[in-house]
């Protein structure tokens, strides 16, 4: 089986849910020696997309949700050890709290960035799904963060992403931290809208981000 049909079977996998074939296709990934960030943005994510495509069309309900986002998760089990063991960084680049935003319980994308930010060399302290603005901003200065990013799967939570900005405002705190925002719904647009200092489509780019964020900030 080739790459792209390795990352096929991966997002077909997803859609219907089947975790013996996902978990089949995950160890091609390792066996083979693919990249398993390739593997999880063109494989595993892409089915997340059809599964999320047919979900807003009600020709799916929860309960499919629900299982797709298991099977990713049996897949992750696979790969994320993989991507740990490629780290290749020893310094730390710096602090980064991240979490979901308030009211949002969607945690795959999230947990993908905070593996790939600690693998990329950074301290990450991932403080899970629905955190408040308060709750972020407390993290980040008891763990002396550098960045404090931010993750909205749906449009309805994007405000508590602007909130985050809005408190450090007005508790004077704004300069302290660089503050990064991505998630299905989010954009560049989104990111000036609300004077975020970065926006990440994918969680390469998160790393990338924050890498440049702080190369730029330490001068
Ligand atoms: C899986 C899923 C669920 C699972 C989540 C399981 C889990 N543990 O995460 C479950 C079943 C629990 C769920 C619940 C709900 N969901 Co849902 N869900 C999805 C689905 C299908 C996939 C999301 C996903 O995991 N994608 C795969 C990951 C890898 O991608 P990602 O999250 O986008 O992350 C990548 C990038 O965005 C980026 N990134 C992410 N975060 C960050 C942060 C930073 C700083 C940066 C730089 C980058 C970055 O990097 C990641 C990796 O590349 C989406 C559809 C979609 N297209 O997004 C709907 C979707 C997000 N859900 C939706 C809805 C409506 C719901 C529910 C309200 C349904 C309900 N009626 O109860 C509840 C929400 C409950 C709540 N309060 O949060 C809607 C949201 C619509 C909207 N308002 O915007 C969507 C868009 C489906 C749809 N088309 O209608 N959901």
């Amino acid at each position: 089986m080739n790459k792209e049909e390795i990352f096929e079977k991966l997002s077909s996998s997803v859609v219907e849910a089947d975790k013996e074939m996902v978990r089949k296709g995950a160890h091609e990934v390792v066996n083979q020696k693919i990249d398993p960030v390739e593997a999880i943005e063109k494989g595993l994510s892409r089915g997340m997309e059809i599964i999320g495509e047919r979900f807003s069309k009600a020709e799916v309900f929860l309960r499919e949700l629900l299982m797709a986002a298991q099977t990713f998760d049996a897949a992750m089990e696979i790969l994320e050890p993989e991507i740990t063991a490629q780290k290749k960084e020893v310094t730390t680049r710096g602090t980064i709290v991240m979490g979901t935003a308030k009211g949002d319980v969607h945690s795959i994308g999230k947990d993908i960035v905070a593996t790939l930010l600690k693998t990329g060399g950074f301290d990450v302290h991932d403080l899970g799904v629905d955190i408040s603005p308060l709750s972020f901003i407390e993290a980040a200065g008891k763990t002396r963060a550098d960045i404090i990013a931010l993750s909205s799967l749906m449009t309805t939570t994007m405000p508590g992403q602007k909130e985050v900005i809005e408190v450090l405002k007005e508790m004077g705190l704004r300069n302290q931290y660089r503050v990064i925002v991505g998630g299905g719904p989010v954009n560049q647009q989104w990111a000036d809208q609300i004077g975020a200092d970065g926006y990440g489509e994918t969680a390469t780019d998160a790393v990338s981000l924050a890498r440049d964020l702080l190369a730029d900030w330490k001068k």
